[in-house]
């Protein structure tokens, strides 16, 4: 049987994938020459993605799906509770939860934040300076990693459920809207080419995976969408949806883009957590 010459998309991820774990590019090529590829062949695809290529992550090529870091099955573990898993989209990977927090834990998230709350801002895109903006009608304010004990109780849970250290998340947020607020559709990773973005990504790196915990069920309106995906979730209090947008290769997922659509009636809580691939607090 001849060897192959021609490489598939498949097999330049699977490089791309190794290089940045930083394998020994000899033995990626002799893995390749192993399955049935021409040796100069793999010699050229390897060293192309290892001069250029794999340094500069692929943004331009379609997002690579790895494995979920959100555990498998229909109950998850976390130190103080087993949270059911409603709903899971494969790809992007997204989860609704149920009951990840109880009606009192709601209640006081609520009441420990109500009278700490400032107007919510977005990253600006050039700059990385923080900037009000009518897409996004929400005050908030974040709790320090493990501020108090029942704090820490929750970061515990939320960072089992997401499958990562403690450190590596951000301080809870929380975020409170009124009668008409909303947050537009955007995304929550830092986008790759921007300029703003570095001094973001400096601490922490990208952001991995968010989960937004409604703390109250809204009289109308307000769930959270993801309109690439015609995907339509919550509010619920207590319940939580669940999704990841980056990658091993630097890539970040657009499929992602999602947002809160406006409160038609009453008001709407959520706690927010957004997770780092590396230790970002504490
Ligand atoms: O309020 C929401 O439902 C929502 C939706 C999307 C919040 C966020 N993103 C966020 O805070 O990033
Ligand atoms: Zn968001």
């Amino acid at each position: 049987m001849n060897a192959h010459v021609q490489v598939p998309e498949e097999w330049r991820d699977w490089i791309a994938r190794n290089l940045v774990r930083g394998c020994d590019p000899e033995m990626l090529i002799a893995d390749m020459v192993r399955a049935g590829f021409d040796a100069q062949a793999a010699r050229n695809v390897v060293s192309g993605l290892a001069d250029g290529d794999a340094a500069e992550p692929p943004a331009s090529r379609a997002y690579v799906h790895e494995t979920p870091r959100l555990p498998a099955g229909n109950l998850i573990r976390t130190p103080d509770r087993d949270v059911r898993v409603v709903l899971r989209v494969e790809q992007p990977t997204i989860a609704f939860v149920d009951s990840l927090l109880d009606a009192d834990e709601c209640d006081e998230l609520v009441r420990l934040s109500a009278h700490q709350l400032v107007r919510s801002t977005i990253v600006d895109r050039s700059h990385g300076g923080a900037g009000v903006t009518a897409g996004r009608t929400s005050d908030g304010m974040y709790f320090p990693l493990n501020a108090d004990p029942f704090i820490a109780r929750l970061d515990r849970r939320i960072a089992a459920l997401m499958n990562a250290p403690v450190e590596n998340g951000e301080g809870l947020q929380i975020l409170h809207y009124r009668t008409g607020g909303e947050y537009a559709p955007h995304y929550d990773y830092f986008a790759p080419e921007d300029a703003g973005s570095r001094t973001h990504l400096a601490q922490g790196g990208q952001r991995v995976a968010s989960l937004v915990i409604y703390l109250n069920d809204v009289d109308d309106g307000g769930a959270t969408v993801f309109p690439l995906l015609g995907l339509r979730l919550g509010p619920k209090k207590g319940a939580a949806v669940y999704f990841e947008y980056s990658n091993s290769l630097g890539q970040v997922d657009a499929r992602t883009l999602h947002g809160g659509l406006p409160v038609l009636r009453g008001e709407k809580w959520i706690a927010t957590k957004w997770m780092r691939q590396r230790r970002y607090g504490a």
